[in-house]
């Protein structure tokens, strides 16, 4: 009997141990799933930070592409970027994400600060051993150059410095090198722009670059060895859109969207503008390679011009309106024929853009603003000799 209480006491004591072991077992199950969950949640937070900061930097790169300025603004006061010209340069110059168009804008306006950013962008070049040409060309594709002649001056005198930094004695100054890399930009144009059918040779190259080395001439050969190059290959100039209309439209005065009137209809058409070369072409969409329409600007006037449309500009021939101006344009099957308008009417979507689309155009019909820029540090370096 004895024997057998103390076998139930037994039993008894097995089942508590039992029972206290699985307890055992059940917190420790318990603390493990704590400490898991805490250590899932903990990479989460982490992913999630990650993740919020991707997020505003890719809101901050698509601010850039909107508006340069605000764009950088957003990533200092979001701490994504730090607020020093070499900061903001790396940024540009790594350009992940960033419309090149945008870049360039940024880089050419006339802050003080923006003018520090321009210099610490074109210090990240590298150009040492290159000729002028490969150096050109690394500069060009990493920004879109605007359409400004000032801002294209600014930059192409940083540019001429940085060049002339990396390579001490090729040229006797900073505005030769400036001066030769327009020649070379302009010789680009020429060699591979379809409209132009006058394609110099190398020795109307060699004769218009004559003096310009500090008004002694630079050796032959450079220039021979400069000219095959373009001649071998085109720049790449970075596009907005990946569109193919590189040389053609390279360097536009202003670009955008505008209403026109038909020539015999009298249908507004909102088209895509772009104002280079001496002539308005437009595009029925800002991707299309052909344009459909293309009005050559010389011997045309331009004035404002009442409509029931807001601020219109007509373009006219001074003192004949009934001629026909000379013009092509694209028919609705795609043939291009010559245009029908005496005048062009175009309204622009603000009082601003219009008052700037007069001017730029006033500006190209009377004188092309590079070719001035040009004709003065020409005057400089040819003057040099003399004194
Ligand atoms: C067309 O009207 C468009 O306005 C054309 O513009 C214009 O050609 C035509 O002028 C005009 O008749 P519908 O499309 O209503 O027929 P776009 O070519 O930009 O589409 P222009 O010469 O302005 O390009 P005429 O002159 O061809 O009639």
């Amino acid at each position: 009997m004895v024997a057998l209480v103390l076998e139930q006491q037994e039993l008894e004591n097995i089942r508590r141990r039992k029972q206290e072991l699985l307890e055992d077992i059940q917190r420790l199950k318990d603390e493990i799933a704590e400490v898991t969950s805490e250590i899932e949640n903990l990479g989460s937070t982490e992913e999630r930070k990650n993740m919020q900061r991707n997020k505003q930097v890719a809101m901050g790169r698509k601010k850039f592409n909107m508006d340069p300025k605000k764009g950088i603004q957003f990533l200092i006061e979001n701490d994504l970027l730090k607020n020093t010209s070499d900061d903001i340069a790396q940024f540009l110059y790594k350009g992940e994400g960033l419309n090149k168009t945008a870049i360039g804008d940024y880089l050419g306006e006339r802050d003080d600060f923006n003018i520090q950013v321009l210099h610490a962008f074109v210090e990240l070049h590298e150009f040492t051993d290159l000729n002028l040409v490969q150096a050109l060309r690394q500069f060009l594709w990493s920004f879109r150059l605007p359409g400004e002649a000032q801002k294209i001056d600014r930059m192409m005198e940083a540019f001429a410095q940085r060049y002339c930094q990396c390579n001490p004695g090729v040229f006797q100054s900073t505005d030769t090198c400036y001066i030769l890399s327009f020649a070379i930009i302009m010789l680009n144009t020429s060699l591979h722009n379809p409209n132009v059918r006058d394609k110099p040779a190398v020795e109307r190259f060699i004769s218009m670059n004559r003096g310009i080395n500090d008004g002694g001439d630079l050796p032959e050969e450079l220039l021979r060895n400069l000219y095959e190059s373009i001649k071998n290959e085109p720049f790449k100039i970075p596009e907005d859109d990946g569109n193919d209309l590189t040389h053609t439209f390279f360097n536009p005065d202003r670009e955008g969207w505008l209403l026109k009137l038909g020539g015999r209809v009298k249908t507004w058409k909102r088209r895509w503008f772009i104002l280079t070369d001496n002539c308005l072409y437009y595009f029925e969409y800002t991707t299309d390679k052909e344009p459909r329409g293309i009005i050559p600007l010389e011997n045309l006037s331009i004035r404002e011009v009442e409509d029931k449309k807001p601020n219109c500009f007509e373009l006219f021939i001074p003192d004949n309106k009934d001629q026909v101006i000379k013009a092509c344009k694209t028919e609705a099957d795609g043939r291009v024929v010559e245009g029908n308008h005496t005048f062009y009417r175009i309204s622009a979507p603000t009082t601003e853009e219009k008052d700037e689309w007069i001017n730029s155009i006033k500006a190209a019909i009377s004188r092309d603003p590079f070719y001035e820029m040009l004709a003065a540090r020409k005057k400089k370096v040819s003057s040099m000799k003399r004194h």
